[in-house]
């Protein structure tokens, strides 16, 4: 299977994570944006080509990539609504992080967009609910902890702003560094 992205982005390295930990082979192929939307009809990364009887299919989101993924190593892929809803949780986050993220290099602040501010907010908010939770202290890691890493860790790598107010988080994030799978996928700038 073939899967494209890039390594900064929280969404595809949870992907290579779980890849790892379910010990799948797979190709890892670098796509920038205009990769993505030549290929991609959602036009983001990550996304996944696999072989089904004989044909290529195509997943193009990472929630579904995941779940193929942990199925085909015969795991559950977030069992309980609670996961459910915390794993959206944090996509919530990340998407408000990335639209911060591009807007800011097009010249769109939260000072400029009244929008913006409301996305800053929603981040806040959403850290001091993340922070008051309680994670596990080793592996095996949920899928709920390992995307809240990968997002914490591209906030740290990025500096999109100081973890120093979430001790709770930063000490779980510390828990994941001697990880082999997240060391195996390191943020490396494209
Ligand atoms: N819901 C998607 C979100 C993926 C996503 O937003 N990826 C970002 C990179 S981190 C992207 O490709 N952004 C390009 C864009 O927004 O045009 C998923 O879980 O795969």
């Amino acid at each position: 299977m073939k899967l494209y992205g890039n390594s900064p982005s929280p969404y595809v390295r949870h992907c290579r994570i779980a890849l790892i930990e379910c010990g799948l082979d797979y190709e890892f192929i670098q796509a920038d944006a205009a990769l993505s939307e030549k290929l991609s009809p959602m036009q983001k990364i990550p996304f996944l080509e696999y072989s089904l009887e004989g044909r290529t299919e195509m997943l193009t989101d990472s929630s579904s990539i995941l779940r193929y993924i942990r199925e085909k190593a015969g795991q559950k892929f977030l069992p309980t609504v609670a996961e459910l809803n915390d794993f959206c949780a944090v996509n919530t986050l990340i998407d408000a992080q990335v639209n911060l993220f591009l807007l800011k290099r097009e010249g769109l602040t939260p000072e400029s967009v009244s929008y913006l501010k409301r996305q800053e907010s929603r981040i806040q908010t959403g850290f001091q609910e993340f922070e008051a939770r309680h994670y596990s202290k080793q592996a095996p890691w949920t899928d709920v902890e390992l995307r809240l890493a990968c997002f914490l860790d591209w906030v740290r790598f990025r500096k999109h702003f100081s973890l120093e107010p979430y001790p709770v988080l930063s000490n779980f994030l510390e828990g994941l560094d001697e990880y082999e799978p997240f060391l195996e996928t390191t943020i490396v700038d494209i």
